[in-house]
């Protein structure tokens, strides 16, 4: 046996508990310890059941994803959920916490599952790069039905236990000790005379009709949705060898798709991503005793879009949080729409009416800052002006208790200054949620050159708690996703005047994997808005760094984007996005204003001006400390602006192109284009050092 398998003889039940913290994933001293356990039962005359339960905060949620891409090393988990599943005494796997990935596996192998009402199981693997490899993709139909079996395998998207009982994933809840229930479920079954169980042998559900037509609508769909990614496809191929095998077969070729994910580089991308998310939790230079500050009731300001999307983050994590406005109607208009958006969530069926009433009965609005003393944090989200920005931190200097956290929801101004308006620029820091911020996971956290350790801690501890994936910034225009973002705008926009449409830009980064193409989404969040940006940094250009010119026009014709009807695109019934004929026009005239004639442009070219003009940015971000590493450019990039998680990231990627390829073409491009493409001294250097964005 193994230090993290425990074996445990119990009258005539064998108590099999896992032990391996934090999430008791599958390394090989599990597996191994696992398969012992189950074969020393099998052997001993004295046990009639077995009884699989894990220690700490979860049941197994999965393979260790360290171990990927390493040697293999015996037994694989194929072996010990084959040697549990043959098994002559029936075993009962009590699952709580998430059963994930081959820790569900385990659990399908075993012949009953019981769960606690809180529990969720799934099979994540696809979000991996990869597919269940253990069994999943043939037992799950079995017991699920293929329908539902393919939902959750291609999703990726784990259930929780009263649809895991509906589906015949569980057959029973439990309460209170995972051991005792599990023990009197086992012996339950051996009073019953009930024997083995084995989920392999149930083969009704997979040779239903019609299953062929499921599978190829299923697989029609996902090439629509998820166009260029491997895994999802292997996932549905997997699901219909179960379909079309007996389950022998069905599970070699369930290796074999396994393998050829596990090769894809994809799946490193992902895995990658996965880790760096979880690194981008840890914040560096923080002191080991460091104590976050206890959050226990929240305010905002500002009832815009952004401050009630703030808002409504609080309720949802069960915190009390009121909303400042300054007039009764800005306020009513504010709780309007959070109980709105609530409404909408309701109408679709993703939240119940009650528990909207609790989460809205968690939201008060006020209009007077004395209201906010109490307020452990408040966030400002108020128009983005510095002048605006110190009346509001003046007062909450004046009025806000001692201790509480200060946070600004700025998008670009100097989190420094606003800092500064207060007597305690310690407890200010920067929480730049994304829009919609209800939705959105990414937050940028920005420490200003005074936050304290302790208010910085206590905005990260924040961000878990509202379901966020947070990453440490520090301040300069844009901080790091929205000054990366300038650039690849740019390009878009020079790349027009040059010669390409909106729609072969789209189309193009669309291609590459980006979520929307970047003409789209500057036409939903407003051309006035990027206007204003733009003019505000115009006078800190660099010598020989011109603009384009086509935004301009656009505004001048009282284009802003989808909010007027026209933009980059004309926007039709239905918002449909078509050409905008008065475009071309001007196109034409930005480019003589530059003094170039438009020509085509190849999509390879859009692509790479667009997302090489990131990777350079990124390291200049690197170099200047703003980013803490690497990896967090690609979380805040994966989390905040539709970057493809299986290309990992733009650093990611640009590590996979190689970055002498990359920096040969920022040389030719700064040749060419000239000041924007100044290349990265980062970039040349690691370059020199034949090294990778991952060595740093
Ligand atoms: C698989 O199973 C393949 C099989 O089908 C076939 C095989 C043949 N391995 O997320 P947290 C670490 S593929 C190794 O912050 P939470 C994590 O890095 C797998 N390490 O906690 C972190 O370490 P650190 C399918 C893992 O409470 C620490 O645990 N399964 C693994 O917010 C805490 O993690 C999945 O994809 C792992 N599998 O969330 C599930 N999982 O402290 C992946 C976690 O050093 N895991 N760690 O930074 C999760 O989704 C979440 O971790 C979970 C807990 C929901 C379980």
């Amino acid at each position: 046996m193994s230090d993290a398998v425990l074996l445990e003889r119990r009258g005539e039940i064998a108590l099999v508990t896992v032990d391996n913290p934090p999430v008791n994933a599958l390394g090989q001293s599990v597996r191994a310890g696992l398969l012992a356990a189950f074969q020393q039962a099998e052997a001993d005359p004295q046990v009639r059941a077995v009884v699989l339960v894990c220690a700490g905060r979860t049941f197994m949620a999965g393979a260790d994803i360290r171990e990927f891409g390493k040697p293999p090393q015996a037994p694989s988990l194929p072996e010990v959920v084959e040697a549990i599943e043959n098994a002559t005494k029936p075993s009962v796997a009590v699952i709580h916490g998430t059963a994930l990935g081959g820790g569900l596996e385990v659990a399908l192998s075993c012949h009953y599952r019981i769960a606690r009402r809180d529990a969720q199981v799934g099979l994540p693997e696809v979000k991996l790069g990869l597919l269940p490899g253990a069994g999943g993709t043939q037992r799950l139909p079995r017991l699920a039905g293929v329908e539902k079996a393919l939902d959750m395998i291609v999703s990726g998207t784990p259930i929780r236990a009263p649809e895991a009982l509906e589906f015949n994933v569980v057959d029973e809840f439990i309460d209170g000790d995972l051991v005792e229930a599990g023990l009197a479920f086992a012996q339950r079954l051996l009073a019953d005379g009930k024997g083995p169980r084995r989920t392999g042998e149930r083969n009704e559900r997979v040779q239903q009709a019609g299953l062929a037509e499921l599978i190829a609508h299923k697989r029609g769909e996902v090439q629509k949705r998820l166009p260029g990614q491997f895994s999802p496809q292997r996932c549905i191929d997997a699901v219909e060898a179960a379909t079309q095998l007996p389950l022998r077969d069905g599970l070699v070729r369930e290796r074999e798709l396994f393998m050829q994910c596990m090769e894809s580089p994809q799946r490193a991308a992902q895995i990658h991503a996965f880790f760096a998310e979880r690194e981008a939790a840890k914040v560096e230079g923080l002191a080991a005793d460091v104590l976050p500050r206890e959050v226990r009731s929240a305010a905002v300001i500002g009832g815009g879009t952004m401050g009630v999307g703030i808002v409504l983050c609080f309720a949802n994590a069960g915190i009390p949080v009121k909303l400042l406005e300054v007039s009764d109607e800005a306020l009513q208009r504010g709780l309007d729409r959070a109980r709105s958006t609530y409404a909408a969530s309701v109408a679709r069926g993703s939240l119940s009416a009650e528990e909207m009433e609790r989460r809205m009965g968690l939201i008060s609005g006020v209009l007077d800052y004395a209201a906010l003393g109490d307020a452990d944090v408040v966030v400002e989200a108020v128009f983005e002006s510095l002048d605006v920005k110190r009346q509001v931190f003046e007062r909450l200097d004046a009025t806000c208790k001692p201790g509480a956290i200060l946070a600004s929801n700025t998008s670009s101004l100097d989190l420094d200054e606003i800092a500064a308006f207060t007597q305690r620029p310690q407890d200010v820091v920067g929480l730049h949620f994304f829009s919609p911020a209800n939705v959105m996971r990414l937050l940028e956290v920005v420490r200003g050159k005074a936050t304290s350790d302790a208010v910085l801690a206590s905005a990260m501890q924040l961000g878990k708690r509202l379901k966020k994936v947070s990453v440490v910034v520090g301040v300069c225009d844009g901080f790091v996703g929205n000054r990366m973002i300038f650039q690849y705008g740019r390009q878009a926009e020079f790349l027009l005047e040059e010669g390409a449409t909106p729609a072969q830009v789209d189309r193009a980064l669309r291609a590459f994997g980006m979520a929307m193409g970047p003409l789209a989404v500057r036409d939903m969040s407003g051309l006035d808005i990027s206007h204003a940006i733009r003019s505000r940094q115009r006078p800190n250009l660099k010598p020989g760094q011109t603009l384009p010119t086509v935004l301009d026009h656009l505004i001048a014709a009282g284009m802003l984007g989808q909010k007027s009807g026209t933009g980059f695109y004309h926007y039709g019934e239905g918002r449909t996005a078509q050409d905008n004929p008065a475009l071309p026009a001007m196109l034409e005239q930005a480019a003589a204003e530059r003094g170039i004639t438009r020509a085509p442009v190849e999509d390879e070219e859009i692509v790479e001006r667009c997302i090489y003009a990131l990777i350079n940015e990124a390291a200049n971000i690197l170099d200047e400390g703003i980013a803490q590493r690497a990896s967090d450019v690609d979380v805040i990039f994966l989390n905040g602006y539709g970057f493809p998680a299986w290309r990992g990231g733009p650093l990611f990627y640009a590590d996979s192109v190689g970055l002498a390829r990359v920096l040969e073409r920022i040389r030719e491009f700064h040749q060419r284009l000239g000041a924007w493409w100044q290349p990265a001294p980062l970039l040349e250097r690691l370059v020199a050092e034949g090294r990778r964005f991952a060595d740093l």
